[in-house]
């Protein structure tokens, strides 16, 4: 069959709202997009890890504490069904790993800012995984399979994820006057990096027209951007807290929020690897990889073992 009608009826199929699965015939565009997409998802995930890993030992309780490594380990858990998910479109685990190692792959720009108090955990589990599970609410839409099937057990997870941060906050601000300034404090500074999180303005998205036209991506990140604040600002005001933004504001002509322009060009810096924390997480995720290559070198020697005696 030439290429024309086989994108004839690849194009059908995503407008009929069939998935794409690994076998079918794809054009090069889309299994290159989906890829640098995923792997930077998977990379996000594992990253993640890092903020809130850092605090497993600080934890002001043991209930506290179980809950976080549990939350920890999901990322964990995400990671590992992206990756599988970009190598059933070719991508090598290997190379992936070595883009995020070597500073060439990006991960989610929220994780280059650092975590300073316990209020912090909270503000994650709310604001940034409240972010992430809007975006990959919309992806469980995506016109790729395993990219959807994964986005519906992630989103599970992330629902979790976001309810135990929102405990956290909402714990804290019936607490003491300090620890209610905390958690003031901690959705001060980490409401313009979640909303940094939906990726830059329409005008600026360099995939947005392929990806939505392949439905890649099924909203915008503006349209993202809206109902993730549509959704928090009734939480922020429920938990008597302040607005992170003295602009912030509903508009009943447009039936959006207005906001204070988000600093894109702190946004952008941050992506190139300029970030407050892109070198220590770097630092640390290279330090994890190589602590773990016995880990991968056991597990390798008994899967070669199990399999020649299978044999
Ligand atoms: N950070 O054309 P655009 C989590 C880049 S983690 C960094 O609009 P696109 C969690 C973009 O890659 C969940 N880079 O891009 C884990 C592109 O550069 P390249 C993370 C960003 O792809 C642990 C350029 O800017 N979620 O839940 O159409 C603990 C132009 O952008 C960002 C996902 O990864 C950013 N925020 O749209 C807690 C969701 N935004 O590649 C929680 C999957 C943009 O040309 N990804 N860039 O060099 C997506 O939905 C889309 O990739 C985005 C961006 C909406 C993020």
């Amino acid at each position: 069959m030439d290429v024309s009608k086989e994108l004839e009826i690849f194009e059908e199929k995503i407008q009929k709202g069939e998935k794409i699965e690994p076998k079918d015939w794809m054009p090069d565009e889309y299994r290159k997009n989906l890829i640098r997409m995923i792997s930077q998802h998977a990379h996000s995930e594992i990253v993640g890890m890092l903020p809130e890993g850092n605090w497993i030992t600080r934890a002001p309780s043991l209930r506290r504490k179980l809950i976080l490594i549990a939350k920890v380990q999901d990322e964990g858990g995400h990671g590992l069904y992206l990756y599988n998910t970009a190598e059933t479109l070719g991508a090598r685990r290997e190379d992936m790993i070595e883009a995020l190692h070597t500073g060439k792959a990006k991960y989610a720009s929220i994780f280059n800012y650092p975590s300073l108090t316990w209020a912090d955990m909270g503000a994650i589990g709310w604001l940034v995984d409240g972010a992430a599970m809007t975006n990959q609410v919309s992806l469980m839409r995506t016109s790729y399979g395993p990219y959807s099937r994964s986005m519906i057990r992630i989103c599970k997870e992330e629902a979790f994820h976001n309810r135990q941060g929102y405990e956290i906050i909402a714990t804290w601000c019936n607490g003491t006057e300090e620890q209610k300034q905390m958690a003031q404090d901690a959705l001060d500074r980490w409401w313009e990096p979640a909303l940094m999180m939906f990726g830059p303005e329409d005008k600026d998205s360099t995939h947005s027209a392929q990806s939505l036209k392949w439905k890649i991506k099924v909203e915008g990140n503006e349209e993202l951007r809206q109902r993730f604040i549509a959704m928090t600002v009734p939480q922020i005001e429920a938990r008597g807290l302040r607005l992170p933004d003295p602009n912030l504001k509903y508009n009943p002509e447009t039936k959006k929020y207005d906001y204070s322009r988000i600093n894109w060009e702190e946004f952008f810096n941050v992506i190139k690897g300029n970030g407050f924390m892109n070198r220590e997480r770097l630092r640390d995720r290279n330090k994890a990889h190589n602590e773990g290559l016995w880990v991968r070198e056991a597990a390798e020697a008994y899967s070669k073992k199990h399999s020649s005696n299978n044999k």
